[in-house]
């Protein structure tokens, strides 16, 4: 499958709701009733307030110049607006350092060992070497599920025991990456509530302790965020970023949701490059944001045929 099929299969529930007010509208006009449709789509997608009236104003205005506004229009409309909104989101993620350390925090279950696993192998593709580091010392189970990805996946792996301290396994492991000459280390957390005080406390010791084998580690802090949890994970990012001070997101969950709108809030608050997007459970399920691919993902184009890729 292509990259923007896989996208496109990706949104369709996401998706759903707002393609079938325009498809709906197919050739024909935009009337109240299909305004009002679409509104409801929009709001219920998790865009965010702002981003939800700054598109419907938009559309309001064209309707006003033009009572013949078809489906397309309107589509492409709320394309180019959430483009503009979404301008400077598509994450770098360059390897400078040896080894490049990205530590992937979030809440319970947001789909961070998933992505280390993932992101592990999609690096591990492209001829990088990996190591993961399994800080999740919390939960009984959390070294093994990581384990098992590392056995399936052929990644190497430093865990430490169950109830270790989660930064001396950081540092560890980043002793391990330094020695072996990795390029880069993946660092898996214990999922946190970030209303939890002491858990947040756990992070920053994570980080002091990994400061002093390297002052610039970990090089990306990147919150792993459930997308399909809308104005929920806004919340999420804000605290993470304010306690942790973040500078990358993951957006897991988004092929079964209806609610994908809610990167665009986030983004839109915190200006947290969007770096991969997870659109599955499998491996390769994990793809580099497209702010392009995305949008037309979710505002379809009939002439969006699946470019060979
Ligand atoms: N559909 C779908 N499921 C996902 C995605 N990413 C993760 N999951 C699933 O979400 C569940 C939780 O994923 P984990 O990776 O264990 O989440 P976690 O953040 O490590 O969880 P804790 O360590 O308990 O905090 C698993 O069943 C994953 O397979 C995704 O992009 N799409
Ligand atoms: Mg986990």
């Amino acid at each position: 499958m292509g990259v923007f099929s896989k996208f496109k299969e990706g949104f369709r529930k996401s998706a759903g709701a707002i393609r079938e007010v325009l498809g709906s509208l197919g050739g024909g006009r935009l009337d109240q009733a299909s305004m009002d449709d679409l509104e409801e789509a929009l709001y219920a997608s998790d865009f965010g307030l702002q981003t939800t009236e700054q598109i419907l104003e938009q559309i309001k205005e064209a309707h006003r110049l033009d009572k013949n506004l078809r489906g397309q229009e309107v589509a492409s409309i709320a394309r180019a607006q959430l483009i503009d909104i979404l301008d400077g989101s598509e994450g770098l993620f360059e390897i400078t350092a040896q080894p490049e350390v990205v530590c992937l925090v979030g809440v319970n279950g947001s789909g961070k060992t998933t992505t280390c696993a993932k992101l592990g192998h999609r690096l591990q593709q492209e001829g990088r070497s990996v190591l993961l580091g399994a800080c999740d010392t919390f939960r009984a189970a959390a070294v093994e599920q990581l384990r098992a990805w590392s056995d399936r996946l052929d990644l190497e792996l430093v865990a430490g025991h169950h109830g270790a301290d989660a930064a001396a396994v950081a540092y560890d492991a980043y002793a391990a990456a330094e020695g072996r000459q990795r390029d880069v280390l993946l660092l898996d957390t214990a999922g946190r509530l970030h209303v939890k005080g002491n858990l947040m406390e756990e992070l920053a010791k994570l980080r002091r302790v990994l400061g002093k084998r390297n002052p610039e580690a970990p090089h990306h802090s990147w919150l792993v965020v459930d997308g399909s949890l809308g104005s929920n994970s806004l919340e999420q990012a804000r605290v993470f970023h304010e306690k942790f001070g973040l500078t990358g997101l993951v957006v897991t969950k988004l092929d079964g949701s209806s609610k994908g709108g809610s990167l665009v809030a986030i983004y839109r608050e915190l200006k947290l490059p969007i770096h991969f997007v997870g659109l599955g459970e499998e491996p390769e399920d994990l793809l580099p944001f497209s702010a392009d691919r995305y949008v037309r993902s979710l505002f379809v184009d009939s002439a969006d045929a699946d470019p060979l890729e």
